[in-house]
């Protein structure tokens, strides 16, 4: 085990659960003219540890992500590229990972000046894709994420040093109250929650279908739900949802006959890029955390549309 006696943000390293105080800042700066939140989207990301901005993509943009999203998901060998994930009991797709390569639209989306530039002032550092990721939860068998911070993950595991990533989710299908939405405890983001359990071996193989181990002791969670309250943004499919590296979150599983799909990006600050795991022994594959040729995102030219009209959208895998 990589214990490192000056983490800031040990975890899964003794047999009782802590809370430590946030070390990080959350907005790292005011952003470039014309900064793409004003201040009270500022202000309320600060305060909550996310922000929801209600249809940013149009319905041609939508189309295309859904057309995408389908062939994806139904590609000959997808069930068993290393990227899927399937759900543990119905075997239905649940994930798929690193989209930002295996889809051009979806590498275009990461760089999208409308979302792309918010990571960027949220984080005040050129940027790259950490982590991305397509949640299908499909109608009826898509099921449940436990709590967990995503930060516990990727510090512990990945060894990102610092809290300075945050993740944008679009919203693909609409979210509501009845297909499994995320749920988000306003202003979790600035307490560290240190959980109990030792990492497995490959604990991805696992974790993925079912997280078990980085899931914080409920007292801390009704603690936090307590202060903070709960709340699940809903709203239209091209919607953005962007959370902070370290706001609590989970869902729950969808027993509604209509998807909840989203795709996320991880934004991580260049000057975050990850390490040695800080907690377990073997870094995960590349496809969960990028670590090789880790260099800063360009937003789309002008002449780069998001949307191509003879676009091609696969890109060797
Ligand atoms: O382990 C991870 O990186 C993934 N697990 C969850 C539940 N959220 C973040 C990420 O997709
Ligand atoms: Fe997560």
């Amino acid at each position: 085990m990589n214990y490192c006696p000056t983490d800031p943000y040990p975890s899964r390293v003794s047999d009782a659960p802590g809370m430590i105080k946030r070390q990080d800042p959350v907005v790292y700066s005011e952003g470039q003219p014309p900064a793409p939140l004003n201040r009270e989207q500022v202000q309320s990301y600060e305060e909550n540890g996310f922000l929801f901005l209600d249809s940013l993509f149009s319905a041609e943009e939508l189309t295309a992500f859904a057309k995408e999203l389908n062939r994806l998901s139904t590609l000959k060998d997808v069930r068993s590229a290393p990227e899927s994930v399937l759900e543990p009991d119905s075997g239905e797709v649940r994930s798929i990972f690193r989209v930002h390569e295996l889809s051009e639209l979806f590498a275009r989306l990461a760089r999208d000046p409308r979302v792309l530039n918010v990571a960027r002032h949220i984080l005040g550092d050129e940027v790259y894709i950490h982590q991305s990721r397509i949640n299908y939860k499909s109608g009826f068998k898509g099921r449940d994420f436990q709590w967990h911070s995503d930060f516990e993950t990727w510090h512990t595991e990945d060894g990102m040093p610092r809290m300075r990533a945050v993740s944008m989710s679009v919203l693909l299908t609409d979210n509501n109250e009845h297909n499994g939405p995320l749920f988000l405890i306003p202003g979790s983001h600035n307490t560290y929650v240190s959980c109990v359990g030792e990492t497995p071996k490959d604990n991805y193989k696992k974790s993925l279908r079912k997280q078990e181990i980085g899931v914080p002791d409920e007292v801390y969670l009704k603690l936090m739900t307590d202060q903070g309250g709960l709340v699940a943004p809903k709203g239209p499919a091209g919607s953005v949802l962007f959370f902070d590296c370290n706001t609590m979150h989970g869902s729950p599983s969808n027993i509604s006959p209509y998807p909840r799909s989203n795709v996320f990006m991880v934004y991580n600050a260049l000057s975050n890029g990850v390490r040695d795991p800080f907690g377990s022994q073997r870094p995960r594959p590349g496809f969960i955390a990028t670590r090789d040729h880790i260099q800063a995102l360009n937003p789309l030219g002008d002449d780069e549309p998001l949307i191509q009209k003879t676009q091609g959208s696969a890109r060797a895998a």
